[in-house]
Order: structure tokens, then sequence, then C-alpha cells
């Protein structure tokens, strides 16, 4: 495929900073386009995301060498024979670095995924079914051909850490509805947003129901068993008691003091990864929970291997697990980078992948993290970042590859364009 025009532009994201959008066009005219976007509690080990670090504009988070460096490419790009594999490729190489800290991993990344869609438009088929095949043909050698029907939502209702303002310290409560279709997944969590937010406003004030950056609901409260609460009572009042699970992300890097090795896992309380676990295990005993992510911090090995040696009993079945152990999802501990995928597998650290292209780069590299973690059972799940943009662009990729999707709550556009992206692909099947 000859790309014939690429161009690159600074937008902005849902928290006001600045991001990119990439466009690409083909030699038939096909056209995709892409919104880079951005996270808050971002692991030290992602790839790197270039911003132009001058205090004089956007508080040094602009992104014009980024842009410079996507408009500077074209001289090497136009007009050259690529498939999405080499694109990444050469990308990779030209970039040179470890962690794309040269064109920037958000410059590079805005080109693989917008000549991904363009390529999708090429063979006139939907963006998710194009994947699917670019997917499989990296995946075929472990061969587990996943149902399409099989996709999970992940919907984080209560927002804490870095992406609210309140004094929940671990970061995201979400909701996993376990029956029926993607639609009436979507229309539970819907349903339960809404009488959670009538139990806020009951229990603490209409004051209360403002929203975190992922549309989650941040009331001033600091303790995980307060919003665990709030949420098994909405869970009831919608009526779907025993048809939802909940899933935790601790984000733990961010209340971790490396020096003391102590966890802050609630204001005041302090936890070495040992007493953390046990509070983990209590909160699952009492609670529908099925799925932690990053339960401690990124580079606590020990902490990992010993949580996973430990495993706490889930109270419900668990849709990810037949053993109903809980899962231990590695974000921050892994950063889409095959890697740290391996090293984790070899030390045992966790037992699902969150998938987020924007911390790897390429969509090549991030469907081999895919593969890797398919072909070894692991459960994995597409992630938004908590600084988004309306490009829905995840939702395709979930369906592609026929993997969970974590999306924030339903609401907030940036939000709601990756919910109404599968309204749209499930309502046509
Ligand atoms: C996370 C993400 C998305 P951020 O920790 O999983 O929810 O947050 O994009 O801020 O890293
Ligand atoms: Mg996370």
């Amino acid at each position: 495929m000859k790309i014939i025009n690429l161009n690159a532009i600074q937008i902005l994201d849902s928290r006001a900073n600045p991001t990119l959008q990439v466009d690409v066009i083909l030699e038939d005219g096909s056209k995709g386009s892409f919104q880079v976007p951005s996270g808050a509690s971002t692991g030290i080990h992602e790839a790197h995301e270039l911003r132009d670090e001058n205090m004089n504009f956007y508080h040094g988070k602009s992104v014009m060498r980024a842009v410079e460096n996507v408009l500077n490419l074209r001289e090497k790009l136009l007009n050259q024979d690529f498939t999405q594999e080499s694109l990444d490729s050469f990308l990779i190489a030209t970039d040179g670095s470890q962690n794309k800290e040269i064109l920037g991993a958000n410059a590079i990344l805005g080109i693989s995924v917008a000549f991904a869609k363009a390529c999708a438009m090429h063979f006139s088929l939907p963006i998710y079914e194009y994947l699917r095949r670019v997917a499989f043909k990296i995946n075929m050698e472990n061969k587990k051909v996943r149902n399409l029907e099989d996709i999970h939502l992940f919907a984080n209702i209560i927002n804490g850490g870095l992406h609210s303002g309140n004094k929940l310290n671990i970061q995201e409560f979400m909701i996993v509805p376990t029956n029926g279709s993607p639609i009436e997944k979507i229309r539970a969590i819907s349903e339960i947003y809404h009488e959670l937010k009538s139990i806020i406003e009951e229990k603490y004030g209409k004051n209360d129901t403002a929203v975190g950056d992922e549309g989650g609901f941040a009331p001033s409260i600091s303790k995980a068993e307060e919003a665990l609460n709030l949420i098994v009572e909405a869970v009831k009042k919608a009526n779907y008691e025993g048809l939802v699970t909940i899933a935790l992300d601790s984000a733990a890097s961010d209340f971790y003091d490396a020096d003391l090795k102590l966890y802050e896992v609630e204001p005041g309380l302090k936890l070495d990864y040992k007493k953390l676990s046990a509070y983990y295990s209590d909160l699952v005993a009492k609670y529908p929970i099925v799925s932690i992510e990053d339960p401690f911090a990124e580079d606590d090995f020990e902490g990992f291997a010993y949580f996973m040696n430990n495993l706490p009993t889930t109270i419900v079945q668990n849709p990810f697990n037949k053993d109903s152990k809980i899962i231990v999802v590695g974000d921050d501990l892994l950063v889409t980078n095959p890697s740290r995928i391996s090293m984790a597998m070899e030390k045992n650290l966790c037992s699902s992948l969150l998938l987020k292209i924007n911390q790897i780069g390429t969509l090549s590299e991030s469907l081999k993290a895919f593969s890797m973690a398919n072909g070894a059972g692991w459960h994995t799940i597409v992630s938004h970042r908590s600084g988004e943009t309306s490009d829905d662009f995840i939702s395709d990729l979930a369906v592609g590859l026929s993997s969970s999707i974590k999306i924030g709550a339903p609401a907030r556009g940036e939000r709601v364009a990756k919910y109404n992206k599968l309204l749209n692909i499930y309502s046509k099947k």
C-alpha cells in the first residue's frame, strides 16, 4: 500500500492538553485519521510521549515537535510500498531508540493507526474486520479463535487516584456485567450509572455527583469499602444483582513509597505488600470482585509474585478464571511491551494484559503483545487512557481481537464515543 499524503496537526484531548491528529491518504484515495490519547497515571516503562517542554506554550505540554517529526517523515514514507508490519518496523528503526524518544511514541502511533484505518477503507472492510485479519495473521501460531460476542466491558463508575480530586487512593472502581450481548451489557452499565448517581445524591448531596477524568463519579469519600458499598447498592437498585461483577484498578505505583516500601492504600493506612495482599483478600471476600489491576507498584515484583501465590477466591463465579481466583491485570507493570510481558510470564507476576496502544507506540507491537498474552491463556483488556479524544478506534480493536475493553463511564463525549461505536458494530450484526 502506498501513502500519497501524510499530515499532522496539534489538537486537544479531554483534559485540555494538546495531542496529535495524524491523517494518511493512500494512492487510491482511502483515508485514515487517528487522534492519539494520553495517560495521567503513566507507567515509567511506557514508550516516550514527546512534549515540547516549553513553559510558554500549554504549560510545557504542546506537541509541535511530534507534529514536525511526522511531517519530516513525508520524504521517507510517501510513495513507498508498505504493509502494517513493514511500516511499523520502518518507524521503529528510524526512531532507533529503546523507548521511541526521538520521534515520540505519540508521533509514531499516530502514523501507525491512521495507516491501519486507511487500509481498512482500501479493502472496504469495517476497521475491526480488517484488524481481525491483520491480527490473525500475526496470531496464527496459537490458533485460538475467540467468539465475537465474548467481549466484556469494564466500566469505571467511581473515580479516585490521579483521576479525581477526592481522597480515594484506589484509582478505579469498575462494574463488569457478565450476562447478555454487548448491547445488553451497555444497557446494564447505563442503568447502574444512573442509580449510582441518585444514591450519591441522596447520601452526600447534589454537590458530590461531579465526575472525574473518566466520567465516573468522584464523591468525597476516602475508603474503598464506601465506594464498593455504593456500587453494590446501585447494582441492586437497578435489578442486576448476580449479573454484574466488580473490577478494581489500584494503580498502586501512585500510592507507593519506594523508600519505605509502603502503600498508602487509604489516607493514613500504610501497608507493606503482604498486608496489602491481605487487605485485597478481605475486599474480595466481601464483594463480588473478580479482577484487580496493578495491585502493586510497577517494579514491586516481590509484591506481585507474593499475591499471585496467595490469590483470594472470588465469592461469585469469575467469568475470566474457572478456578474462581481473581485475575491480576498488568498495566503499568507490563506497559503493553512484549519484553515486560515475557518477564512477567517467567516470574508469574500477573494473569491478564491491559492493552494500551500508546504505551508501546505501534499497532504491530500491540498485536504482538496481545498474541503473547492470548497464547498463554491470559485474559486481555483493550484500554482507553484517562486523556482521550472522540476517536473510537479502540472499540474496533477490541472487537477485532475479541478482547474485553475498558472505556470508563458511559458519560462524557470521549468515553461515549467508544460505547456508541460498539453499539453501532453490534446493532448491525
Ligand atoms: C489506567 C489508565 C486508564 P491512565 O491506569 O488504567 O484508565 O489511566 O490513562 O491515566 O494511565
Ligand atoms: Mg491502570
